[in-house]
């Protein structure tokens, strides 16, 4: 059964790297469908152009009357439910549903779906590994890398999927065979009405599975669990019943489960606490699809983190230099800040700003009162986290990231970190979060 059927219309809206994977996915089975993206000029439409020249594409506003033709919309993860255009034809019985659901219905492997607000990127890459070393046929990605539908294959043994509250919010029914909320903290506010309306699109990702993970150290992220269901969980204190924390044996700290220490800490090559609940929930959900020990554990000694990830760039004049341009919402850059300012000698020199989302940055005062010796503010919601921080430590106001790096250098003294930590996306002055990274990178490296 092609679990699609072919006698309906369909239109794709939004047409970045997800909707040109749902135009792959619907030509292939010969499924009627036309093309819908808000902008005058899409990033996929050469693409579309070239290899699809017979689809009908509409460029601008969203036609209510066009998007009522179809039967069921899929809407690309970048654009809210609640776009007017959207909402009329669903008024008017229209299906709204994206790419994630496509796949869980067509999808024949069993699926680790991973969500939460941070570490998401880092526990799937990781579980991929460890399936890999395990030797399965693993295929990684979703809103990591590989849009979810270009992974569908007959071959693939596994799917480790990292799934955001954007595209679980057109996932009725993913049906997983493990899922997780790693954690949950503020994060695109300007999509949702607070934080209840974001928790509950994240958990939505519980919807038919099988098993879950959850993390003992948030209560946010534990499902309403029917009767008999298996339950794992992870968390840096010490281990109970069908759980994984931390456990010390001769002054030693581990990795455990249960009863059981698997892996001296320091042989991970990840660093700070995050990382250790990341390696932990990893471990969760490697074991609830029986990948064995050995392997995973093999896995997390050679995984030496992602790019932008609280990333070492270099060391001047006894300073380290750090690039966590991956930290675009508070609960992440107060990860960094926390663990990273734990683990060196002297203070902080943080760089800071860029979009917000609408965040609240209040819980940024305190961890950077007591871990950062100054922080160099940038981009457009600046102000807003110069008045969340007040008086904590001293604020240095920037134009440019060039400027940023050249007052850090200025400011940071024998022992300290300088660190890229922005609590904030990167839309406003960059291309992307990858491209903030690469230049602070840069800017550091060219220091003489
Ligand atoms: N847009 C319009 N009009 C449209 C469609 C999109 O203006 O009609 C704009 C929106 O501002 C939107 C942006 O274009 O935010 C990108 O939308 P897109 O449809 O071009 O996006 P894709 O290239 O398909 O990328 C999406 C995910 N993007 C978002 O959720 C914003 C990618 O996650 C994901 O990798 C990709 O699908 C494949 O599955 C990126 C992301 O930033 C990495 N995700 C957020 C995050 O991680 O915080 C959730
Ligand atoms: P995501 O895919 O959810 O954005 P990443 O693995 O890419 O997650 O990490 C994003 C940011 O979150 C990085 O800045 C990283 O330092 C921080 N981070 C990593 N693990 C955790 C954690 N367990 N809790 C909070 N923040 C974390």
């Amino acid at each position: 059964m092609s679990l699609i059927a072919s006698d309906h219309f369909r239109i794709v809206v939004g047409l970045g790297k997800s909707g040109m994977s749902l135009v792959r996915f619907l030509a292939n089975r010969g499924v009627s469908f036309a093309v819908a993206d808000t902008r005058e000029n899409p990033p996929e439409l050469a693409t579309l152009r070239r290899d699809y020249p017979q689809v009908d594409v509409r460029c601008g506003e969203l036609d209510v009357e066009f998007l009522c033709r179809a039967d069921e919309l899929y809407v690309s993860p970048g654009l809210a439910l609640a776009t007017p255009a959207l909402q009329a034809a669903a008024a008017r019985g229209v299906k709204l549903s994206g790419d994630i659901e496509l796949f869980a219905r067509n999808a024949k492997a069993p699926i680790v779906a991973i969500s939460g607000s941070n570490a998401k990127s880092t526990v799937t890459t990781l579980v991929g590994e460890m399936a890999a070393a395990a030797g399965k046929r693993v295929a990684v990605g979703g809103n990591l890398g590989t849009p979810a539908l270009d992974l569908l294959s007959d071959d693939v043994e596994l799917y480790v999927m990292e799934l955001s509250s954007f595209q679980l919010e057109t996932t009725d029914h993913l049906g997983a065979e493990v899922a997780t909320v790693l954690n949950v903290s503020e994060d695109h506010m300007d999509r949702y009405s607070g934080l209840p309306a974001y928790h509950l699109a994240k958990h939505r990702i519980f919807r038919g599975a099988r098993q879950v993970v959850f993390n003992r150290q948030d209560a946010l992220t534990r499902p309403l669990l029917g009767e008999g269901m298996p339950c794992w969980s992870f968390g840096l204190g010490v281990p109970d019943f069908k759980g994984f924390g931390l456990r010390e044996e001769n002054g030693e700290k581990y990795l455990a489960f249960e009863f059981q220490s698997l892996m001296p800490v320091r042989e991970l090559k990840i660093r700070g606490a995050h990382n250790q609940a990341n390696a932990l929930a990893a471990l969760a959900l490697g074991h609830a699809v029986g990948l064995p020990f050995d392997a995973m554990l093999s896995a997390l000694r050679t995984f030496a983190g992602l790019e932008h990830r609280c990333q070492w760039v270099r060391d001047l004049d006894g300073v380290a230099w750090y690039n966590d341009s991956k930290a675009t919402n508070v609960g992440a850059a107060l990860a960094a800040i926390e663990g990273l300012g734990a683990d060196i000698e002297g203070k902080l020199v943080l760089i800071a700003g860029g979009d917000g989302k609408g965040a609240d940055f209040k819980d940024l005062r305190d961890p950077v009162a007591a871990n950062c010796r100054a922080v160099v503010l940038m981009g457009r919601d600046r102000e807003l986290i110069a008045q969340a921080l007040g008086d904590a430590v001293p604020l240095v106001r920037v134009g440019s990231l060039d400027e940023a790096v050249q007052q850090c250098r200025a400011l940071a003294q024998p022992g300290d970190a300088v660190l890229l930590s922005p609590a904030c996306a990167s839309f406003d002055m960059f291309k992307n979060y990858e491209e903030r990274g690469q230049l602070f990178a840069r800017a550091a490296e060219d220091l003489a």
